[in-house]
């Protein structure tokens, strides 16, 4: 078969220097870029930020912040006595500590920013969640990690069980005219009042930084743990694959909640130097050519199902805007049709570079560098110093274009080191020789680009954002008039799949249009909105195994009307 290639960007390096890098990227060199290398005191906020506050780029733009009230922009060394407030306040009127865990709840603002940084400094655990979260779901992970303080809104703070939180001590509460009272303390308020120096917490590489949950499909969603050392990986793969140069406003989309947002809407940007623009509010296809005009974006970073609602949008919206600016486009989270490249070569002229990774490897790990040709629909090759491979259930590495799990040899520095509180969940991970399974399938064609096949397991990627099909069931078993729920993920072509629940109901229910309107509200303010089944379909019993499971591949195979494969554990 002959496979279409799209010639190279103008990046900032070529395909030599990668090449030689490949042959001869050594961690351990690595390593020499970061001040720790130097001075043995190690912490990302430092090297982040107050690092770049004490050299030339002192005035220039860390943060452009832009939402539909507020247009701010601070420099990194603003930055640093921003983030040394916020690290203060969090010390002293929330007692935080190192090894402690800091939950922030809230919109994208610059707080959010000032506060992952003045936690991180002082050396705390910081776990970011996504404001669409509703009150089951955000009690699951304030209890999970045991959260000692939480900084969140007046619009968010209904959400959160305080009684029912016996570990939760202290609320900053960012807002204005706040009460305070009990656990409350007005967050703003105590910024004004605070210092703006700070004994930074210096920590061990290993040491906690950030905990992101995510949904597997069993179980409860996990806290997968990044520790600092990860900060290696987030510099070098900013500057390989990111392409970040000290001229470059880069713009990620992704909310902090997610695990884009952080390696690479905080973490990879700052570590380098790099202007970041953040913006809030909603998606609005005008809003975000706006931003790229205004701003001159020249490096963005979004996912699949941003582009193709843009592509939704029209050619003639495009035109309207100057995007000249832009010089690299790179995509996450779901497969990157090559139609959607084909539109962003028409469109910008340019080439959208897909990248892989997960929560739990916490960085790139397979891209489409600059320098190199792509195959649109391959998700490119692995980072050097990553060895990847696809595998065998035994773990035995399969020779090319034979499809498998896709598996990275252990130790590459960003990978998580922990699921917090289940030390089992986290062995499941790995076979024996080290291999990490990461959940996908997968082949690599003879050139070394790797080609995304599906998940193995039934976890749901809708617009990018995982979602874990035994929380959604869980919720829905909890509304009343449901007796039995299966969930799955529905192809669909603009958010690569949408949730579709089928349900059984307990005896004096009648299925109804309205019923399902009731349920889908029922998940949505109980769960998230992200997670509230676009699809419900009435059933009469569930097809389940003799042990009870819900059987999700039959529930899919009569979706798509496939053969529904091996039925030998089905009850009758
Ligand atoms: C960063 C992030 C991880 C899962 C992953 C895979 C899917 C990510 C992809 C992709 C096809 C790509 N995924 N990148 N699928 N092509 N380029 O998205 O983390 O939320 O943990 O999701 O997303 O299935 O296993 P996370």
């Amino acid at each position: 078969m002959k496979v279409e290639t799209l010639p190279v960007t103008q990046g900032s390096y070529n395909l030599k220097d990668y090449e030689e890098a490949y042959k001869s990227f050594d961690w351990k060199d690595a390593e020499k870029v970061f001040s720790w290398a130097e001075t043995g005191k190690v912490n990302m906020a430092y090297e982040a930020i107050d690092r770049h506050a004490e050299s030339f780029r002192k005035n220039k733009v860390a943060l452009f912040y832009r939402d539909e009230k507020r247009n701010e922009k601070y420099t990194f060394y603003e930055m640093k006595k921003w983030s040394n407030r916020a690290g203060n306040v969090l010390k002293e009127y929330g007692n935080v500590e190192k090894g402690d865990r800091v939950f922030i709840f809230m919109p994208r603002s610059p707080e959010l920013y000032f506060s992952v940084l003045g936690a991180i400094k002082l050396g705390a655990i910081v776990g970011p969640l996504f404001e669409a979260f509703m009150e089951g779901a955000v009690k699951d992970r304030l209890e999970d990690s045991e959260a000692k303080v939480l900084i969140t809104t007046p619009d968010l703070i209904g959400r959160v069980p305080v009684d029912e939180l016996p570990h939760l001590k202290t609320i900053f509460i960012v807002g204005s005219d706040v009460e305070e009272a009990g656990p409350f303390v007005d967050f703003n308020k105590k910024m004004a009042e605070a210092d703006n120096d700070l004994d930074i917490e210096w920590v061990d590489r290993e040491d906690g930084m950030i905990l992101h949950y995510t949904s597997g499909s069993t179980g409860r969603p996990k806290g997968v743990l990044h520790v600092h050392n990860a900060m290696i990986q987030h510099y070098h793969t900013a500057r390989w694959v990111l392409d970040l140069q000290e001229t470059d406003i880069y713009w990620c989309t992704a909310d902090p909640g997610w695990v884009t947002g952080t390696s690479y809407g905080i973490f990879g940007p700052w570590l380098t130097g790099t202007s970041n623009v953040i913006t809030g509010g909603r998606f609005k296809p005008e809003n975000w050519y706006q931003t790229i005009e205004d701003f001159g974006i020249t490096v963005w970073y979004s996912a699949p199902t941003a582009f193709r609602m843009l592509m939704s949008a029209g050619d003639e919206l495009v035109k309207k805007f100057d995007l000249s600016s832009l010089r690299h486009i790179l995509s996450v989270g779901e497969p990157l049709n090559p139609e959607v490249i084909r539109w962003g070569m028409k469109v910008f002229n340019k080439r959208i570079h897909d990248t892989w990774w997960m929560t739990e490897t916490g960085a790139h790990v397979i891209a489409n560098y600059p320098c190199m040709e792509i195959k649109p629909g391959s998700m490119g090759k692995p980072f050097p110093g990553i060895e990847v491979a696809i595998v065998d259930d035994q773990g035995n590495v399969l020779p090319p274009n034979r499809m498998g799990n896709l598996a990275i040899k252990k130790g590459w520095p960003s990978m998580m080191r922990q699921i917090w509180n289940n030390p089992e969940k986290y062995e499941s991970y790995f076979l024996p020789g080290g291999w990490y399974i990461s959940g996908d399938s997968a082949y690599m064609d003879e050139d070394g680009y790797i080609w995304f096949q599906g998940r193995v397991d039934d976890v749901i990627m809708t617009s990018g954002e995982r979602v874990g099909p035994f929380e959604v069931e869980s919720k829905l078993l909890e509304h009343p008039a449901i007796a039995e729920a299966g969930v799955i993920g529905k192809p669909d072509p603009v958010r690569g799949e949408i949730i579709k629940a089928f349900v059984a109901l307990n005896e004096g229910y009648e299925p109804s249009e309205e019923l399902k309107e009731e349920i889908r509200q029922f998940v949505k303010t109980g769960l998230a909105a992200h997670a509230a089944p676009r699809e419900i379909e009435f059933k009469d019993k569930l097809p389940k195994t003799r042990s009870g499971k819900i059987m999700r591949r039959v529930l899919k195979a009569w979706e798509l009307d496939l053969p529904a494969g091996d039925l030998s554990t089905m009850e009758d």
